[in-house]
């Protein structure tokens, strides 16, 4: 085993607290990881506060950036050495997976949200008791056990502390546009929340050169970035009616939308914004059970709401 320290998760809502953690080894398949940086998520701290329900303790984190350190059995698509980041964990036997979609993986809230490995065991512990693991790679630590399915190998002229949020947020938010919702040049786009994921879909919009770009969010400096970035306009929907404005930019509602809000009024207010035959890509982490109010009689006009896990991204694929 090794001895690490990692910012733990005791209870919902606790702070970040940094524990002396023993590592047990990589097992067939896993990946040792020296971890030079990690990103924050919103949904690290929706776990943090159980409005995404995981098992406690746990050590959050699922950004994380590093260097390979040792590789267990089986692994052959790194080496010690390399420089990687993580993204989330699949288990590359099921339907979806099988279907080069391991976004939609059958197994994926086994994998990223029970606490467990793959095999029902733990890697971590403090004083001899199991402490959860958290998306395949905990990475609110120095060192993280994860999936070789979770890896992605980098450049090593790439500063690897940068590169974190490339395996969840801005993947996210990029491939929603790029790989799903895929507009045409010209086309519009609205972008309802304007934090990482709203700012790398934003970014993607622009290179592939959408008409309108309407970035909303209720904080002027985000919006204020996000022009910067491409926005075409701002709203803020703190003093304008969103969906009037939308409306009054593009004349028959926007082509598409992604809601990185999570906020059920967003979503139909997103739905609402959208032309005849609009879509709309959820993406934010939305609880199961969580209910948003659908005007049927506009939808039935070929609007589209979908959902979007992780950018439908094959991360090996899509990051480099
Ligand atoms: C998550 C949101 C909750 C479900 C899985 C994908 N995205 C990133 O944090
Ligand atoms: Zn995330």
């Amino acid at each position: 085993t090794l001895n690490i320290k990692a910012a733990t998760t005791f209870y919902k809502g606790s702070e970040f607290t940094i524990s002396d953690v023993s590592l047990d080894k990589p097992k067939h398949g896993e990946v040792l990881v020296r971890i030079s940086a990690s990103g924050i998520c919103h949904t690290d701290l929706r776990a943090r506060d159980q409005l995404r329900p995981v098992p406690l303790p746990i050590i959050l984190g699922h950004e994380g950036s590093g260097i390979v350190e040792e590789i267990g059995e089986g692994v052959s698509n790194v080496q010690p050495g390399d420089h990687v980041i993580m993204s989330f964990n699949s288990c590359g036997t099921c339907n979806d997976c099988l279907k080069a979609k391991p976004y939609a993986c059958e197994n994926f809230p086994h994998l990223n949200f029970s606490g467990k490995m793959k095999d029902g065991t733990y890697r971590h512990s403090i004083d001899n008791e199991p402490v959860n693991t958290f998306f395949g790679q905990s990475s609110f630590a120095t060192y993280s056990i994860v999936s070789d399915r979770s890896i992605v190998k980098v450049d090593k002229e790439v500063p690897i502390e940068l590169l974190g949020p490339l395996g969840c947020g801005i993947q996210t938010g990029s491939g929603t546009v790029m790989n799903k919702l895929k507009p045409d040049v010209g086309e519009s786009i609205a972008i309802f929340g304007c934090g990482t994921v709203g700012l790398s879909a934003l970014m993607a919009a622009k290179l592939l050169d959408c008409g309108e770009i309407i970035a909303i969010d209720v904080h002027e400096n985000r919006l204020n970035l996000a022009k910067e970035l491409g926005a075409t306009h701002t709203i803020n929907a703190k003093e304008v009616d969103v969906e009037e404005r939308i409306l009054e930019i593009t004349k028959t509602g926007v082509d598409y939308a992604v809601d990185s809000s999570s906020v059920p009024e967003v979503l139909t207010q997103a739905t609402n914004s959208l032309s005849q035959s609009g879509t709309v890509a959820a993406v934010g982490g939305a609880a199961i059970g969580t209910m948003a109010k659908v005007d049927m009689g506009k939808l039935l006009f070929e609007r589209t709401i979908t959902g979007v896990i992780e950018g439908n991204s094959i991360p090996q694929v899509f990051i480099p």
